[in-house]
């Protein structure tokens, strides 16, 4: 009998298309990459297939059921108009989707966009916006270099996915309203079968065991025993720190897990309380 395999799409080549396979490559599927006009890959290890996309077609292709899973920005899927399943959001191609003016637009609330001529790519989210608030704009559909309509007088404003900032500055454009964040998802095929859906969950158990991890940090270091009561309580762990007596007398290995938002704050206050060899690794996978 022929195995079941999962069907995954991820972007060919794009923003999302080394994190979504770095994402694979950590939860242990093992595959040749994309690259060099590929379009398919079949996983040594793990029932997955993997396609290899433009992202605009992800959304379509899962919908449709030709691959049963995608990775995608929010920002595609909602622009598609979502008939698939959003299971995860997944930490990386984080951006905003944001209106922008010429720097010499006297801009103060939304209604002055109202009979304003707005450059996008993305009419679906925008005319709903603008439809949510009462502003009647007029939406000029274009693909591409969005951030140069307004230079050569196609439009007045545009709407467009804004992560630094550096493009629209480098524009003469100010950002005024955020429209929707947006950040790479896991989306599905709203009728898996029951073989997909078991793959599907096993790969998501991983997924999420990856993702906590890039989230923390391992810590080791070396604590005076008079201090270490104090150690101690800056370091939850999982459960609570391991503490093991070193060779030298008066002093202790301590090991705990920290969060990757307070480590800077965490090491600095330890480092106070006289932690020596403070050492800090990443965690590839972390499991509860
Ligand atoms: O060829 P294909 O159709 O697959 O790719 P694409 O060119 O349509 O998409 P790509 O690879 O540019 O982006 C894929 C996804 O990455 C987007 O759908 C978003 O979900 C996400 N993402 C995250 C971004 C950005 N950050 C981003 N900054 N997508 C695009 N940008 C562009 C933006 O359009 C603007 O031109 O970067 C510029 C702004 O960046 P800053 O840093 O100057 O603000
Ligand atoms: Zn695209």
């Amino acid at each position: 009998m022929r195995e079941i395999k999962l069907k995954i799409a991820v972007q060919k080549s794009g923003r999302l298309s080394e994190d979504s396979i770095e994402l694979l490559k950590k939860c242990g599927v093992k595959f040749n990459n994309g690259l060099q006009g590929k379009l398919r890959a079949t996983a040594e290890n793990f029932p997955l297939e993997i396609f290899f996309l433009r992202d605009d077609d992800i959304p379509e292709y899962v919908a449709d059921g030709v691959s049963d899973i995608g990775i995608v920005g929010e920002n595609v899927v909602f622009e598609s108009g979502g008939a698939v399943e959003t299971i995860e959001k997944l930490d990386f191609g984080k951006c905003r989707l944001s209106l922008a003016v010429p720097k010499n637009f006297p801009y103060q609330a939304l209604a002055d966009f109202g009979g304003k001529r707005v450059a996008t790519s993305y009419p679906n989210i925008l005319s709903k916006f603008f439809r949510a608030n009462g502003v009647n704009a007029d939406i000029h559909t274009i693909s591409g270099s969005v951030e140069i309509a307004p230079g050569i007088g196609l439009a007045d404003a545009i709407c467009d996915l804004v992560s630094s900032g550096s493009t629209l500055f480098t524009n003469g454009l100010r950002e005024v309203e955020t429209v929707m964040q947006s950040e790479a998802v896991l989306i599905a095929h709203k009728k898996l079968d029951l073989e997909a859906e078991k793959i599907l969950e096993k790969l998501l158990f991983r997924i999420k065991a990856v993702k906590q991890a890039k989230r923390n940090k391992y810590i080791l270091l070396n604590a005076p025993d008079e201090k270490l009561q104090e150690i101690i309580a800056l370091l939850p762990g999982i459960k609570s720190p391991t503490v093991m007596p070193l060779a030298a007398g008066g002093w202790s290995s301590v090991h705990s897990v920290i969060n990757e938002n307070d480590f800077w704050e965490i090491v600095e206050t330890l480092k106070n309380k006289g932690a020596q060899g403070i050492l800090v690794l990443s965690i590839d996978q972390m499991i509860d």
